[in-house]
């Protein structure tokens, strides 16, 4: 493929770094207007895990409940791919209610988690949720909601568990899939492709993209490096697989146009290196890359069992719109 022979050109020239600056200085222009004034409000600052990691005014996720509509997060997306993803940072002790909050407001079923709790001996990410060691139930009495925990699966490179996220004024509860515990440092890239594309295709099997439900959180610990590089990995992927004209696609103008809408997705030459290696690996899999309709296990949603098409369309968006836009 064209990615593939990109790849090895960029190998040969040894060419990674001057690459990713480039993204920086080139594309960097489309971010000169964008404003993250909310983010900086008194009131919010405490908010933010990182003062230099803050959400873009425009596409931030707004909270509805409550008197404070802010969260270090935003709606990213690849309408080539027909992707939507919320990216935000790792819920610190007090934002996690907000969190989830965010999770029941989006209709949010699915959150992969890419960074651990504490790496290197630094707190990375607040423990948010009923790991069942700890807790097996967490309530969030502000937000009336309250997360159970139902089941873990240990797999080789990450944990998938269940929880019930119930709504305590209603009573309503969904179900909710968790991942975590995936080696993969910030800054870093993980050790091989395999391990992350068989969290990806377990998180796609599980019908994270399933149209029917909010967009799928991914969240690191800013929210930006790690989580950046999934989004690339799994558009690209995701679109190479539904053209005619691979050709076409160009992974740094996905890149540009994503970094629009959350600032700096991918944070070194390194992540940028192993994406390209991880769409590479994925591609020489594609049968694998068919993505079930089937969210959850049956039984958890019977009412929900009627199959969504969204994955059989083609993406209606032809690539030349793909160059236009960007
Ligand atoms: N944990 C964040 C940090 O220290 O980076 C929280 C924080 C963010 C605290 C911004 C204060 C902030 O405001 P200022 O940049 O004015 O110190
Ligand atoms: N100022 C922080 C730092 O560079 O250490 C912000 C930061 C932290 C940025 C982690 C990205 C980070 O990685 P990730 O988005 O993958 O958690």
């Amino acid at each position: 493929s064209h990615i593939e022979e990109e790849f090895e050109k960029i190998e040969r020239d040894q060419g990674w770094n001057t690459l990713f600056r480039k993204l920086a200085n080139d594309h960097g222009v489309r971010t000169l207007e964008k404003k993250n004034d909310i983010a900086l409000l008194s009131m919010n600052r405490g908010l933010n895990r990182f003062r230099d990691v803050l959400p873009y005014d425009d596409t931030r996720v707004r909270l509805q409940g409550g008197s404070n509509d802010y969260i270090n997060a935003n709606f990213v997306q690849v309408p080539w791919a027909k992707r939507n993803y919320i990216l935000t940072q790792g819920p610190l002790p007090t934002t996690s209610e907000h969190f989830w909050q965010m999770i029941w407001e989006q209709n949010t079923r699915v959150i992969v988690m890419l960074t651990r709790l504490i790496e290197k001996g630094c707190n990375k990410c607040w423990l948010y949720y009923p790991d069942y060691e700890n807790d097996s139930e967490l309530s969030f009495e502000e937000v009336d909601l309250k997360v159970t925990f139902v089941s873990e699966r240990q797999e080789e490179h990450y944990t998938q568990r269940k929880f019930e996220l119930t709504n305590l004024l209603t009573g309503e509860t969904r179900p909710i899939i968790h991942w975590s515990d995936f080696d993969w440092p910030d800054h870093g890239a993980p050790s091989s492709p395999e391990p992350f594309l068989q969290l990806l295709y377990d998180v796609r099997q599980c019908g994270a993209f399933d149209s029917r439900f909010g967009a799928p959180i991914l969240h690191c610990s800013a929210g930006i490096g790690r989580s950046g590089t999934f989004v690339l990995v799994d558009s690209i992927l995701k679109m190479l697989a539904h053209t005619d004209n691979p050709n076409d696609i160009s992974l740094i103008e996905v890149l540009a146009h994503i970094r629009t809408q959350r600032h700096g997705l991918i944070q070194t030459a390194e992540q940028l290196r192993f994406s390209y290696m991880a769409i590479i690996a994925g591609l020489k899999e594609l049968d694998e890359l068919e993505e079930s309709e089937g969210l959850f296990n049956e039984s958890d949603f019977d009412e929900l069992s009627e199959s969504d098409n969204e994955e059989n369309v083609k993406l209606t968006k032809s690539l030349e719109d793909i160059n236009t836009e960007l």
